[in-house]
Formats: C-alpha cells, structure tokens, sequence
C-alpha cells in the first residue's frame, strides 16, 4: 500500500467551477483511475467526470500513475479496491496486465466502466467509452494526404505497444497508407509516452530518411515530442506532422506551423458518459455496454473558430 500512496498522484482539477462532485455522506462513491496523471487529456476528463457526478449526487475521487504504465497502475487499482467505492472508471494502461486486477475490482462488486482505453476480454464492464481510435488513425492519414498529394514515405510515432487507443490508431494509419502505393510506410517508432525519446525518434528517422513527408504521432506526449524533433532538424512546414490530442502546448505547435493538424477527441463527454453509466448500472437500470464519442481535426484554419472549444484544459 505505500507503493501505492508512493506512485499514486491524487488530484482535484481546476475545472472552472467544478469539485470532486456532490452529494452528502451517502451519495455515490465513483474513483477516476487516470491512465497518468498530468495527461491534458485525462485532466479534461476529470472535468468532465466531476461535473456528472455534482450532477447527479455523487463523489468523485482521481488518482494516476505517474507513468503510462501498468506496473504504476496494477497497485493503484488494488489500493481503490480496497477502499471499496461503488464504481471505478479507469482507463487500463495495457490490454494484459490490467486484465486481472480489474477483472477482481468486478468480481469485488463494485461496477468497472472502462473509459478511454480497454483490456483483452472486456466483458466485466458495465460500459466502455472512447473515440473511434482506428477511424481516427484513417483520417490522420487522409490529412497527410491532402498536405502531400504526391506521397511520400510517412511514419508513425506511438507510445508503447499493448495500449488499445494508440494502437488502434496506428493500425487506422497504416491499413489507409497500405491502400494508396504512392506512399511508403515506414513503421511505427515506441516513445514510451516520453516526448524527448519521440523527438530523437524523428531526427533520427529524418536523418535516415530526409525526404519523409509525413508523421503520425499517436498521442499527446509523442505528438508533443515529435514536434520538438522536427524543429531541432529544422524541418517546419517542410515536414507535415499530425498529431492526435489537443492539448495547450500542441496548439501552440499548430498555430507556429511545426504541426499541420490535430484531432482532438472529446474527453469531457468520455468522463460525463462514463459517470451516467456507472450510476445507472448503481440503480439496477441498462447500461450500454460500448458507446464512441467523437472528434474534431483542428488545423489553423479552425483553431479560432468552429474548434477552438476543442483544445483540452490543463488543470
Ligand atoms: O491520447 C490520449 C488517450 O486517448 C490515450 O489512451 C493515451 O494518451 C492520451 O492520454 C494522451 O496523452
């Protein structure tokens, strides 16, 4: 347990007015296991989480590992799970290894909403709740596209293997770059969600192969890295990155030029949903055992108009 207090980052959000929720010493106990904490995207959906939850009368606890990683993550479950909340909406750091000990928080009683990521064999959730990740891996490859219509080699830059989210990004990337010959795809790079490892990944990649047009970088953290990588080679506005997220930082990316687009999901709305399911399994009532939210391209085009409520919050 003191490994876990030791890794585990609780956190309230700033969320304008939002707190850990409502309700009195009986509302309804919800625990947000984030997939890392100080993730904008998870922030956001802390936001989300505990504007449902003053909503509808519960309490709101969040706690992230300090890395993307289930080894962090496995003891923090545990711990939540022994404090015994009525639900728990975590979003899983691996398809394997978080299998078990969710499985147990199930088997414990206590209703598991997957939100964001998931496992292997999800079926103890009482939902699942994120964007359409291989879709959205499609359409980053549809916005290379039109930005190098002449094709190109194009390369993908991701967190770690095993996350369902990046990888069903990835594959999105590559079953669309497989249907056009006039590109070449060159892989997917793993930065362990550490955006130097992913800016050395593209200086060194744009060192080997200076005439790569496009690259792909799955999440915040490589989208973030990725770009630093491009301006240490100086490559700006001569490489066309897309990034998934929106975070602070990586708009300020788009709006430089160092990154061409981004596609934002909708992380708020995956934390109010997850909240709605949780209670509505706590009341006996259906639940929907997978729902997709949605997400919107940014480009500088939009950032100050139709999308700029798009960009996620940062506390
Ligand atoms: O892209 C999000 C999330 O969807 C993914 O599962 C992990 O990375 C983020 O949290 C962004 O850093």
């Amino acid at each position: 347990a003191a490994a876990a207090v030791a890794l585990a980052v609780g956190s309230l959000a700033a969320c304008g007015s939002s707190d850990g929720g409502g309700g009195g010493s009986d509302s309804k106990k919800i625990a947000f296991i984030q997939g890392v904490s100080g993730d904008e995207f998870y922030i956001t959906m802390q936001c989300g989480i505990e504007a449902e939850a003053k909503k509808l009368g519960a309490k709101v606890t969040t706690q992230g590992p300090e890395k993307f990683d289930p080894t962090q993550q496995k003891p923090i479950v545990d711990s939540v799970v022994a404090s015994r909340p009525d639900a728990i909406l975590v979003a899983p750091t691996d398809v394997s290894a978080m299998q078990a000990p969710l499985k147990a928080a199930s088997d414990a009683g206590i209703k598991v909403v997957l939100v964001d990521t998931t496992v292997n064999d999800p079926s103890f959730a009482v939902s699942q709740i994120s964007s359409d990740n291989e879709g959205g891996g499609a359409a980053a490859f549809e916005a290379i596209k039109e930005l190098a219509p002449d094709g190109g080699k194009v390369l993908v830059v991701s967190t770690d293997p095993g996350v369902s989210t990046v990888d069903a990004r990835a594959k999105g990337f590559k079953d669309a770059a497989a249907k056009d010959s006039s590109f070449q795809f060159l892989g997917v790079q793993y930065s362990h969600n550490e955006p130097t490892q992913a800016a050395k990944i593209v200086t060194a990649a744009l060192q080997k192969d200076p005439d790569i047009v496009g690259i792909f970088a799955t999440n915040v953290f490589s989208a973030e890295g990725s770009a630093t990588g491009i301006r240490q080679a100086g490559k700006q506005g001569k490489v066309n990155v897309v990034g998934f997220d929106a975070g602070p930082a990586q708009v300020k990316q788009l709006r430089d030029g160092t990154v061409q687009a981004l596609i934002a999901q909708q992380p708020d709305v995956i934390g109010s949903d997850g909240v709605q399911q949780a209670i509505a399994a706590l009341d006996g009532k259906s639940t929907k055992k997978t729902i997709q939210t949605g997400s919107t391209i940014i480009t500088k085009d939009n950032v100050d108009g139709d999308a700029k409520d798009a960009v996620y919050q940062s506390s």
